[in-house]
C-alpha cells in the first residue's frame, strides 16, 4: 500500500541514521527528499510547505532528555507527518449508517465491509439497498451480503429509495447500513435523494465514500458532501491501488472532514480503522509499534523486532502462522504492518488456501516429533510414508515441504541491517499479531 511515499520515508529515514552529524545540511537535504516524495503522492503543495517549514524550526529546537539530534530529527518527522494525516476517528456503535459517495467509489463494497466488521464485533447487522439508479446495484449487495451471511432488504419494484426505508423493519437489528445510489457529480438531484433518505432513516452516521485515486481532489469533494448534506465522516477506498493515496488522506484531513476507516483492497476483509499514528508508522517503516515512537530512541534500534520475534523456525512455527495469516490477512499485508513490507514472500505461499491449509495439517500430524523440527530429515522415503499415513499424495507432502523452505528462505534473507538475524517463531508472530486484531 503506497508503496512510494512509503519508500520514499523510508529512504529518507535510513539515510538519516546513516549520518553521523545532523546539522543545517543534512536536514535540508531530508527536507528536499520528503518534499519531491509528498508532492509526487499527490499531497497539496501549500501543505508540503508548511510541513517542512515547521519540521524545519523543530528540528534544532531543544533536544528532550535522553534523545541525540537525529532520534530527535526521525521523531519529529513522524510526528509532523502525523499531523497532516488526520485525526483518529472515534468509531463507537452507531445503529445506522447511511453511505454516500459518487459512481464506482467504493459504497456497495464498503456497505458490505461494515457489515462483516461489525458483525466480527458480534453485532447483528442489516444492509440495505437504497440504489434505485444503476441497473443490478440489488443483486451486487444481495450476493456481498450472502458471501458474508448477513440479512439483505431490497425492493426492485421502488424507485423513491426513501420509500424502501419506510417499508423496511429495521428494529431488530444492532446495526443497519445502507448504500445508496451515486452519480457523476453532487448534483441537486442526489442531494435531494439523499436527504430524503436520510429524513426516513434518521442515520446516526453518514459517511461519504471516496477513492484514494483522486487524490488531492477529495478536499474539494468532501467539502462539497459537508456543506450539502453534513457529513459525519468519509471512508477513503482503493489505498492499495493508487500512489495518491497520501494525496487523498491529507486532502480529507485539511478539509476538516474525519476520515474513519480505509479500504485496502477488493476484498471484504480489507477494511481498516483509520488510525493516523499507526498509518505513518507502517509507511515509515517502524512496524505498528506505538511503544518504538514513545521513545524515539528505540526507532533506530533493531532489538524490538528481535524481541518480539522468537528463536526458532520449524515445521509447527510454519504451519500455526500459515493459519494465523488466513485469519488476519495475507502475509505481504502482515509484514507491511510490521514494517517489513520489502520482503519478498513468494506469490503461492500467500494465497494458500483454507482447503489446503487442512490438508497441510493432516500432513504435519503424519510427521514425526523430529521432522517437525528438523524439516531438512525429510527425504524421498520418508515423504512416502507421510504422504501414506495422512492420506494425501507425495506431491502434496513435496508442495508442503517446499512452501515452508521457501519462507525460511524469505526470512533468512530478512537482513537489511537492523533485522539482521531475525526468524520468525510463532510466539513472537502471535503477540505482534494480537497487535493487529480489532
Ligand atoms: N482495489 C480496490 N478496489 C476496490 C476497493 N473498494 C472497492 N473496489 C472496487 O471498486 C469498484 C467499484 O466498487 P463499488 O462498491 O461497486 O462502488 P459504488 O459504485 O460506489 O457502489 C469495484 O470493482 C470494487 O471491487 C478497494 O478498497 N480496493
Ligand atoms: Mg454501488
Amino acid at each position: 500500500m503506497l508503496e512510494k511515499l512509503s519508500s520514499g520515508l523510508r529512504s529518507c529515514i535510513e539515510r538519516l541514521t546513516r549520518t553521523t552529524l545532523v546539522d543545517k545540511e543534512v536536514v535540508d537535504e531530508m527536507l528536499r527528499d520528503i518534499q519531491r516524495t509528498l508532492l509526487s503522492g499527490d499531497v497539496d503543495v501549500k501543505l508540503v510547505f508548511e510541513l517542512c517549514e515547521k519540521i524545519r524550526k523543530r528540528a534544532f529546537e531543544q533536544i528532550p532528555k535522553g534523545l541525540t539530534r537525529k532520534e530527535h530529527v526521525i521523531k519529529i518527522l513522524y510526528e509532523e507527518i502525523t499531523n497532516i494525516m488526520g485525526k483518529e476517528p472515534e468509531i463507537g456503535m452507531p445503529k445506522r449508517i447511511l453511505l454516500v459517495g459518487l459512481f464506482g467509489s467504493g459504497k456497495t463494497t464498503v456497505a458490505a465491509k461494515l457489515a462483516r466488521f461489525y458483525q466480527k464485533k458480534g453485532l447483528k447487522p442489516l444492509l440495505v439497498c437504497c440504489d434505485t439508479f444503476r441497473p443490478a446495484a440489488y443483486e451486487q449487495l444481495e450476493q456481498l451480503a450472502k458471501k458474508i451471511n448477513v440479512p439483505f432488504y431490497g425492493d426492485e419494484k421502488i424507485k423513491e429509495p426513501h420509500k424502501i426505508i419506510n417499508q423496511c423493519n429495521l428494529k431488530n437489528y444492532d446495526i443497519v447500513i445502507v448504500d445508496s445510489s451515486g452519480r457523476d457529480a453532487l448534483n441537486n438531484d442526489m442531494i435531494k435523494e439523499i436527504k430524503d433518505i436520510s429524513n426516513a432513516l434518521n442515520p446516526d452516521e453518514k459517511i461519504l465514500v471516496i477513492p484514494a485515486d483522486i487524490g488531492q481532489a477529495a478536499s474539494q469533494q468532501a467539502r462539497a458532501f459537508q456543506d450539502a448534506l453534513n457529513i459525519t465522516g468519509v471512508i477513503v477506498t482503493k489505498l492499495d491501488a493508487t500512489a495518491k493515496g497520501g494525496g487523498a488522506l491529507t486532502a480529507c484531513a485539511a478539509s476538516g472532514a474525519t476520515v474513519k476507516f480505509i479500504g485496502t483492497g477488493e476484498k471484504l476483509g480489507d477494511l481498516e480503522v483509520y488510525d493516523p499514528k499507526r498509518f505513518v508508522s507502517r509507511l515509515m517503516g517502524f512496524g505498528d509499534l506505538e511503544s518504538l515512537l514513545e521513545k524515539a530512541k528505540e526507532v533506530v534500534k533493531p532489538d524490538i523486532a528481535e524481541k518480539i520475534i522468537g528463536e526458532k523456525f520449524d515445521m509447527n512455527d510454519f504451519c500455526e502462522q500459515i493459519e494465523s495469516m488466513q485469519k488476519v490477512g495475507t502475509m505481504d499485508k502482515i509484514l507491511d504492518m510490521m514494517g517489513l513490507s520489502g520482503a519478498k514472500i513468494p506469490k503461492d505461499v500467500l494465497g494458500v488456501q483454507e482447503e489446503k491449509m487442512k490438508k497441510w495439517k493432516h500432513i504435519v500430524n503424519s510427521m514425526t516429533k523430529q521432522e517437525r523440527s528438523e524439516p531438512d530429515i525429510i527425504n524421498a522415503s520418508r515423504i512416502a510414508r507421510i504422504a501414506r499415513g495422512s492420506g494425501s499424495s507425495e506431491a502434496d507432502v513435496r508442495e508442503l515441504v517446499a512452501s515452508y523452505k521457501k519462507v525460511r528462505k524469505m526470512i533468512r534473507m530478512l537482513k537489511p541491517g537492523k533485522f539482521r538475524g531475525l526468524k520468525l517463531g510463532m510466539k513472537g508472530f502471535e503477540k505482534l499479531l494480537k497487535n493487529f486484531r480489532m
